[in-house]
């Protein structure tokens, strides 16, 4: 059987659960998933020599990393020949490309350090967002940069962020489309503090100074990303949820939830529609904790289709910006990007082909055992092959044969990096 007929066939049993298959397609197809660069060479980017620091970490010594612009920019072709769909690049500020002798601080960085960057995405259609990079940097003093009780530390670091709005907007100008900007700061304490409001209070502070800068809030979203702990601050952080949350509503900027973030008992699904009933837009960074902020691969598992649910049942296509934030260091890396790529759009589908109305309807009648029957029995339709029709309508390789070319790829090309 071909594709198409298998597809077919999956198409007649998704109708006779009252589920438009080719709708489902329409939909997925046009939905943006912004693809993290810092997968593709361990968060190093090209602005400093230093480790990785700000408590995450990338583990493994996988061969083949990217070391330049060229390779990373060549590596993100790579993958996105294998994800279906168009999409957005998500760059940090670390990433900034310099000419030969030229060097510029994070506090003094300009558009035109980007604008390899944006001929990339022009040239490709692709959106770019942003991040301002508050780690692995000299000025990280103490572990602490917009909360520091250093003034000019502190300045040196909201000059970072402004210089970054900046780079949004220039982003934004030249694609003709949006740029999330999202601002994430590692700062906390490893052991007990004995003042939780002061930090905070600073951090607030600059975030005020930040974003009093002007700059056009159609075109640049600002998100705000919270963090339980971090590696080496785990008693405290200063960008806690409540902080974030209580900051974004109150400022007219977004809420960024990453799912790896939290207790490892909370779920970022069941805040999805909390946070939708008081907010226009949230963010999200899709991730995998394994037993920490760990950063693995996103994969096909029941946490990444709970958040798809929500987003699609609530009918919050567009109204939550989807990122993807992970690093693996220990396999290939074009096979992780292209795997959490690809799973992230699964999960969305999934959500697309589910009977929601039919479902929420028996909720409300409380026909609990109907809708446990049928929620499980769907979970064996022949989802797979509505998706491998989706990848070959869509002109990318099917089921496992994008891994040939990956490792084809890794023999040509990345194994010569040394
Ligand atoms: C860190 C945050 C943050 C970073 C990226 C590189 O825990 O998740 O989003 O992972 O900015
Ligand atoms: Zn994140």
């Amino acid at each position: 059987m071909t594709n198409k007929e298998r597809y077919e066939v999956a198409k007649e049993m998704y109708a006779g659960l009252g589920v438009d298959t080719d709708q489902a397609l329409e939909t997925l197809k046009n939905i943006p998933i912004s693809m993290h660069c810092w997968q593709g060479d361990d968060v190093t980017g090209f602005d400093h020599d230093g480790p990785l620091t700000g408590g995450i970490q990338a583990t493994g010594d996988y061969p083949g990393k990217a070391r330049t612009p060229e390779e990373l920019m060549a590596d993100i072709d790579k993958v996105l020949s294998f994800v279906p769909g168009k999409h957005k690049l998500n760059l940090h500020a670390n990433y900034a490309i310099f000419e030969e002798g030229e060097f510029a601080d994070r506090d003094k960085l300009e558009p035109k350090h980007f604008k390899k960057w944006v001929e990339f995405a022009k040239e490709r259609g692709l959106g770019l967002d942003f991040n301002p990079t508050y780690f692995s940097h000299d000025k990280v003093k103490d572990g602490l940069t917009l909360s520091s009780p250093d003034e000019e530390i502190r300045r040196f670091w909201i000059n970072h962020g402004k210089a970054c709005i900046r780079i949004s907007q220039y982003f934004a100008e030249e694609l003709g489309q949006p740029c999330v900007m999202n601002i994430w700061i590692p700062d906390g304490y490893k052991d007990i503090p004995a003042d939780r409001l002061g930090p905070r209070a600073r951090f607030k502070d600059s975030l005020d100074q930040i974003l009093s800068i002007d700059y056009d809030r159609e075109k640049v979203l600002v998100c705000l990303e919270s963090k339980v702990f971090g590696i080496g601050m785990e008693s405290y952080t200063v960008g806690s949820s409540e902080f974030t949350m209580n900051y974004a509503a109150k400022n007219g900027i977004l809420s960024l939830m990453d799912n790896g973030h939290y207790h490892p008992t909370e779920v970022v699904s069941d805040k999805i529609p909390s946070l939708l009933l008081f907010s226009d837009k949230i963010a999200l960074h899709v991730t995998r904790p394994v037993r920490w902020d760990s950063d693995h691969v996103v994969l096909f598992d029941d946490e990444t289709r709970e958040i798809a649910k929500e987003i699609v049942r609530n009918d919050a296509l567009d109204r939550v910006l989807l990122a993807l934030d992970f690093f693996d260091a220990s396999i290939n890396r074009i096979s992780a990007w292209t795997v959490g790529m690809r799973n992230m759009q699964k999960a969305l589908l999934y959500a697309l082909l589910l009977p929601n109305k039919q479902m929420k309807e028996m909720q409300d009648q409380n026909r609990f055992t109907e809708l446990m029957v049928l929620q499980e029995e769907i979970k064996t339709y022949p989802f797979g092959a509505v998706w491998d029709y989706f990848c070959e309508s869509q002109g990318v390789l099917v089921r496992e044969e994008w891994f040939k070319e990956v490792q084809k790829y890794e023999n040509d090309v990345l194994s010569l990096r040394k």
